[in-house]
């Protein structure tokens, strides 16, 4: 570590990036325990397709399945940024980490970085890719000094990538198959070689398959390592309920501590992932982006829930564990009735109702109508999804609907803090 200058390279990467990382919680396991990151989602398009991702939610690559995140206009970002930054003094990483691809959203991830770099010259900027349009845009990342980079790169081989890739979109082209792994395999490899040729510190995720990549993985370690990564995070792959891995077995932590253990034989290996959401603040481990997020509704209701915080509010949640808002309203059999007061939650009852869609979207109005009747004295709805037409529907009866995947006690200090 003998540099002298910020643009010198220590051991391949830039003095400062070095720098940043020990204050970095992901690239110090140190720094994780003292030091936040917040992730701003402001990348909600992808341009490929994992098998084992399912849309409607946060990238796979670093998230746990079933999250989804707000999408924010870099104006709405550097807003939030500044929040954050007010209430989080340990505050020192800005990643951008989907929800869909960083660099499908090129201009929009661009425009954050650029906007927060001027209000705030000491901030970490950190990025997450699948790393298709890296050769594209590696240079202009380096010049907009972000030093951190994520990759997720899950095979070398082209055959194995093909069983893990769906499609690819490439210059408004879509490949499948051997063609489109081989596509995002070449521009992985060249992306992360000329980001670590400039000194920026590469951080490789893998998600580990059984009986598709896992065997191959180590091949792919050193690899990585030959083109400069500074570390590799091995994940294990949580099927995703509607992805088309959803039947193929989720990686025990066992085999990952194993590979990871053989693997670092060779590169720093990722411990501490928390397999973050896209809009995750705060310590790793220890989120607190509900503080910060913006109530999701819409303008109709904005004008009804205008009223200031009565001293109760009923609430029906869509809920088949029990523990989580886990279903949509209009697959919900019984809903969980709780009422809420600005700081406090209660269960009163169960109250079953009839299910109106049949799974293929043509829903019975009757029976929808039915259920809004069944609902008549409650002040909202939380759900995992509710389309337009049945949130319409309640509005019109007075009740406001709230969509999110969380816990049910944080689902409800959520709906609490909206309807405040
Ligand atoms: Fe975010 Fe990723 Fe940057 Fe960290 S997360 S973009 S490198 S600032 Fe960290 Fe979260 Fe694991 Fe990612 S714990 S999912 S590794
Ligand atoms: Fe999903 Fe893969 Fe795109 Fe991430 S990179 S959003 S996991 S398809």
């Amino acid at each position: 570590m003998a540099c002298k200058t910020s643009m010198s390279a220590c051991g391949g990467f830039s003095k400062q990036a070095m720098e940043q990382a020990k204050m970095h919680p992901c690239y110090s396991e140190d720094a994780h325990h003292t030091f936040a990151r917040m992730h701003l989602p402001v990348a909600p398009k992808c341009n490929i397709s994992c098998n084992y991702c399912n849309r409607k939610y946060d990238c796979m690559n670093e998230s746990r399945p079933g999250v989804t995140s707000e999408v924010l206009k870099p104006e709405q970002a550097l807003a939030k940024f500044i929040k954050v930054k007010e209430a989080i003094k340990q505050l020192t990483v800005v990643g951008i980490a989907g929800p869909g691809d960083a660099l499908a959203n090129w201009e929009q991830t661009k425009s954050t970085i650029a906007l927060i770099k001027q209000h705030s010259d000491d901030v970490i900027f950190c990025l997450s890719t699948n790393g298709l349009m890296l050769p594209r845009y590696a240079d202009e990342i380096v010049e907009l000094g972000v030093n951190h980079v994520t990759i997720t790169i899950n095979a070398l081989d082209p055959i194995i990538g093909s069983e893990i890739y769906k499609h690819v979109v490439y210059d408004g082209v879509a490949y499948e198959g051997k063609h489109a792994a081989e596509i995002l395999i070449f521009n992985q490899l060249q992306g992360l070689e000329m980001l670590t040729k400039k000194g920026v510190m590469v951080k490789v995720n893998i998600v580990m398959i059984r009986d598709v990549n896992d065997k191959h993985i180590p091949e792919v370690v050193k690899k990585v390592k030959s083109l400069g990564a500074f570390m590799t995070n091995i994940m294990p792959l949580i099927p995703a309920k509607g992805s088309a891995f959803e039947a193929y077995t989720q990686t025990s932590m066992k085999d990952i501590k194993e590979m990871r253990a053989i693997c670092e034989l060779d590169i720093n290996q990722m411990h501490h992932c928390k397999q973050c959401r896209a809009d995750a603040i705060g310590l790793l481990g220890q989120d607190r982006s509900i503080e910060f997020r913006e109530c999701e509704t819409n303008n109709d209701n904005k004008l009804v829930s205008s009223t200031p915080f009565n001293s109760k509010y009923r609430v029906a949640v869509a809920s088949k564990s029990g523990k989580i808002v886990d279903q949509h309203f209009g697959h919900a059999t019984e809903f969980l009735i709780y009422e809420i007061k600005a700081d406090a939650h209660q269960l009163l009852e169960k109250r079953s109702v009839g299910k109106y869609c049949n799974g293929n979207e043509q829903c019975q109005d009757d029976k929808r109508q039915q259920i809004i009747a069944m609902l008549a004295d409650c002040d909202a709805v939380l759900s995992l999804r509710i389309g337009h037409s049945a949130e319409q529907k309640l509005l019109e009866q007075g009740i406001r609907s709230y969509q999110h995947y969380e816990t049910i006690d944080t689902s409800l200090e959520y709906v609490a803090k909206c309807l405040a």
